[in-house]
């Protein structure tokens, strides 16, 4: 049976990169983009609809004169965002993804991938090599979200078989679509201002580390794990996923073997900070290992070259 693909939250940063993916790999005329508002661009065969996840009932009629054999759901409100939002984090993050669940019940839809994030774990969780299974307890809104929407997605797979797979992302890093009010966004945010103006204040202090993955490790692995027979998916909750783990002080040293003339500094006080300071600093994904021969193909240098590259030519 021909695929047919409905992304929520396309515009985004993980969104508008795994669409194109998903275009290449489905047809254009498969995979139908939407999201809360206009995308800045959109070519002449793709297909864009406006979308709140929200409304359930627009929801199901987008469902209807589509019919998705699957559906992404990557409308989220990030940590920075959603500390600042938290009955709105809450109200996108868990009402967005039950509409989806539901509907998908309803309707028969095959199968559905929903992110997670690493910001699941908190100040109790092992800091390095966090398990798959552990103390879990977010400080983040987005977190607890996100936690309990791993929960949900889980109770839904065994009461009613929903074929329901996600991903614990850490930080993404990219270059083609901006963040939007991630912790991790200064992984982002560093790399334009050293093309920009040679230097960069850092909202994070030097030693905090972080799980990191680059967006094609991140786009590639999660088409990956949405091709794996079901039979072999062990994780309905959602996937740990590692990449690489670095603090500030280690990409800025990395971008300075580019570009020797740039200046770090670090600010006094951030929120963020107390957010970063949560999360893990490195992941334990032998889950995702074994059930679907993950393995990331970036490395800091790898993704400071590729970053720098690109910046410098599209931006
Ligand atoms: C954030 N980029 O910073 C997201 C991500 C692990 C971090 O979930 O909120």
């Amino acid at each position: 049976m021909k695929e047919r693909i409905i992304m929520i939250g396309a515009n985004g940063q993980i969104g508008s990169e795994l669409a194109t993916a998903l275009r290449s790999r489905f047809g254009a005329e498969n995979v139908i983009t939407s999201d809360i508002r206009e995308p800045h661009a959109l070519k002449e065969d793709e297909i864009f609809e406006i979308i709140n996840v929200l409304d359930k009932s627009a929801l199901k009629s987008l469902f209807e004169k589509y019919k998705p054999t699957q559906v992404y759901l990557l409308a989220a409100m990030l940590s920075a965002t959603g500390e600042k939002y938290p009955q709105k984090a809450w109200d996108l993050n868990i009402n967005g993804l039950l509409h989806v669940l539901d509907l998908a019940l309803e309707l028969g839809i095959k199968k559905i991938f929903w992110p997670s994030s690493i910001a699941v774990f908190g100040p109790h969780s092992p800091k390095q090599y966090t398990d798959q299974y552990c103390v879990m307890d977010p400080v983040s809104i987005y977190g607890v979200s996100k936690l309990a929407g791993e929960r949900l997605c889980e109770y839904y797979h065994h009461k009613y078989d929903l074929d329901i797979r996600s991903i614990r992302y850490p930080g993404i890093i990219s270059w083609k679509t901006a963040p939007g009010g991630g912790t991790t966004d200064y992984a982002i945010d560093i790399f334009i201002e050293a093309l920009k103006h040679g230097q960069y204040a850092c909202f994070l202090s030097a030693n905090t580390a972080l799980p990191m993955l680059y967006m094609e490790d991140a786009v590639r692995g999660t088409i990956e794990l949405m091709d794996t027979p079901s039979e072999q998916i062990s994780i309905r909750s959602s996937y740990n996923l590692a990449g690489l783990s670095f603090t500030p002080a280690e990409i800025a040293e990395e971008i300075k073997k580019i570009l020797p003339n740039f200046e770090m500094s670090y600010v006094d006080y951030d929120p963020r900070q107390a957010i970063a300071d949560s999360w893990p600093a490195s992941i334990d994904d032998s889950f995702a290992r074994k059930d679907w021969s993950w393995e990331p193909k970036f490395d800091l240098a790898s993704i400071t070259e590729d970053m720098i590259a690109n910046l410098k030519t599209n931006v």
